[in-house]
C-alpha cells in the first residue's frame, strides 16, 4: 500500500484551495483553526477498560468491550507506549483522558477513596514531556461496592459515602493535573446506577444522587485547574428499564449548579435521537459542554467513531454556533476486536476530518441564503459541499503536521504490531 507522494498531495491541495476559494472559504484559515483544537483521547481504548488495580475485577456497570484482538496493554508503561504511537498517527496536539483505575500504586492495594495525585505521577511526567493536557474520571463501576448496580444513588449511606469520597479524591487529582500542566482538567462523573426491570420508585435514587453530587462538588476548586462534568445515559446492559442519571436529570443538575459542565455522549440516547441538535439548546443554559464522541450500534454505545452524518452534524454545530471555545471534545469507544492503536487513530482522525469539513463550510453564505428564505440555494449549497475535495485539504493538513497521509497510518500500526504488540 503506497501513500501518495508529497508532490501529489501538494498539487491536489492547490486545486482544492481554488475550489473552496470560489465559495469564499479560506482553506488556510480552516487548517490553522483545526490545529488549535485538542481532542481528549480516552486511555481506556488501549486495554478494554481494564485498568491496573491490584485484583482489578471484571468490567461492570452495564458497559462491555467485546473481542479478543491480541496485544492489549497490560501495564501503564505499555499503555503509554501504545498511546505514543497513536498520537504520532494523528495530526495536531491532543490530550489524554484518564480513569481512576489507571492509578499506579507500586504494587500496593489502594482503596478508591484513598487515591491521590501521587498515584498518577508517572502519567503527569509523561503528559508534561509530550505536551498532553490531562482529563480525568472517577471509576464508579468494576468494583465490589458497585456490584449491585448502585453507587452515588445507593440506598445504603455507607456505600454512597464511599463513592462520594472517591469522586472527591478524583476532583482533587483533576485539580492537581490542571495545576501541574497549566491547562484545566475536565473531571467527568458517570455512574451506571439503575434497574434492569421496571422500578417501583424512580424518584428516590434521583433524590439521593442530587445529595451525593452536591457533597462531591461542595469543595470549590479553581476552574483554571479543574472543571466538573456530569454524564447522562439512557440505559446500560442490565440497566435497560431505568437509569437514575438520565439526560433530564443531569441537564437540570448542571443548569442549577453553575459552572458544572454537561457531558453529552453520542451513544447515550434513543437510537434516532442525536446530540447534534442538543448542543445549541443546552449551551443557552450551561457555560461549557463535554462531548463524548462515540457511535451507538443497537445495544452498544461505544463503537469506533466513523465519518457518519451525525459526526459531521456535531462538528458543524460546533463551528456554525462558534461553540468550539466552550466545548471540550473527548472520545469514548472501546473495541477489542481490532488493533487497539488503529482504533484510536481511526476514530480520532475521523473526528478531526469531520471538524475540518465543518471548518470548510461557507457558513456566512449559508446563513444569508437561509435569512433570505432561499431554501433552494441552501439545499443546493449544502449538497454541493459534500462533493468538494475536502480530502485533499485533509491530506495536506496531515503532511504539514507530520502525520501519515492516507492509509500510511495503517503501515505504521502493522509495524508496531509486528515489533511490539505481537510479543505480548
Ligand atoms: C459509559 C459512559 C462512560 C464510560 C467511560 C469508561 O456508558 O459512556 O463515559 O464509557 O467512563
Ligand atoms: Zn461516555
Amino acid at each position: 500500500m503506497q501513500s501518495p507522494t508529497d508532490r501529489a498531495v501538494r498539487a491536489a491541495y492547490e486545486l482544492a484551495q481554488e475550489r473552496y476559494a470560489a465559495l469564499g472559504v479560506d482553506t488556510e484559515a480552516a487548517m490553522t483553526r483545526l490545529a488549535q483544537v485538542a481532542i481528549s483521547l480516552h486511555c481506556w481504548q488501549g486495554d478494554d477498560v481494564g485498568g491496573f488495580e491490584i485484583d482489578g475485577g471484571e468490567l461492570s456497570g452495564g458497559i462491555a468491550a467485546t473481542g479478543n484482538y491480541p496485544g492489549k496493554a497490560r501495564t501503564a508503561d505499555e499503555l503509554r507506549a501504545d498511546l505514543d504511537v497513536a498520537y504520532r498517527l494523528i495530526p495536531g496536539d491532543h490530550r489524554l483522558n484518564l480513569h481512576a483505575i489507571y492509578a499506579e500504586t507500586g504494587g500496593q492495594r489502594v482503596a478508591r477513596n484513598q487515591i491521590g495525585p501521587e498515584h498518577f505521577a508517572a502519567w503527569v511526567d509523561w503528559a508534561r514531556a509530550n505536551g498532553h493536557g490531562l482529563d480525568f474520571n472517577p471509576t464508579c463501576f468494576s468494583h465490589p461496592l458497585a456490584a449491585d448496580g448502585f453507587t452515588l444513588a445507593h440506598q445504603d449511606p455507607a456505600v454512597r459515602q464511599f463513592w462520594v469520597e472517591h469522586c472527591v479524591a478524583s476532583r482533587r487529582i483533576g485539580a492537581h493535573f490542571g495545576r501541574a500542566l497549566g491547562t484545566p482538567c475536565v473531571t467527568n462523573i458517570w455512574i451506571p446506577d439503575g434497574h434492569k426491570d421496571t422500578p417501583a420508585d424512580r424518584l428516590a435514587p434521583r433524590q439521593r444522587l442530587i445529595e451525593s453530587l452536591d457533597a462531591v462538588l461542595a469543595e470549590k476548586l479553581d476552574p483554571q485547574h479543574n472543571r466538573d462534568a456530569v454524564e447522562a445515559k439512557l440505559f446500560g446492559l442490565g440497566f435497560e428499564s431505568y437509569t437514575a442519571g438520565s439526560h433530564e436529570f443531569y441537564m437540570g443538575y448542571a443548569i442549577s449548579r453553575p459552572g458544572t459542565l454537561l457531558c453529552l455522549d453520542a451513544g447515550h440516547f434513543h437510537p434516532t435521537e442525536v446530540i447534534s441538535d442538543k448542543i445549541s439548546a443546552v449551551l443557552l443554559y450551561v457555560d461549557e459542554l463535554l462531548l463524548h464522541v462515540s457511535r451507538g450500534v443497537r445495544w452498544d454505545s461505544d463503537h469506533v467513531v466513523t465519518l457518519t452524518d451525525e459526526l459531521q452534524a456535531i462538528m458543524q454545530e460546533l463551528v456554525r454556533g462558534d461553540f468550539l471555545g466552550r466545548t471540550h471534545i473527548g472520545l469514548d469507544f472501546f473495541d477489542a476486536s481490532i488493533n487497539r492503536v488503529a482504533a484510536w487513530a481511526i476514530g480520532t482522525r475521523n473526528a478531526l476530518r469531520a471538524l475540518l469539513m465543518a471548518l470548510l463550510e461557507p457558513t456566512a453564505l449559508l446563513r444569508e441564503q437561509e435569512a433570505a428564505g432561499d431554501y433552494t440555494a441552501r439545499l443546493a449549497t449544502l449538497e454541493e459541499l459534500k462533493g468538494l475535495p475536502f480530502g485533499a485539504v485533509w491530506d495536506a493538513y496531515c503532511l504539514r503536521q507530520g502525520a501519515p497521509v492516507g492509509l500510511g497510518f495503517l503501515g505504521e500500526v502493522r509495524a508496531y504490531e509486528r515489533d511490539v504488540l505481537a510479543a505480548r
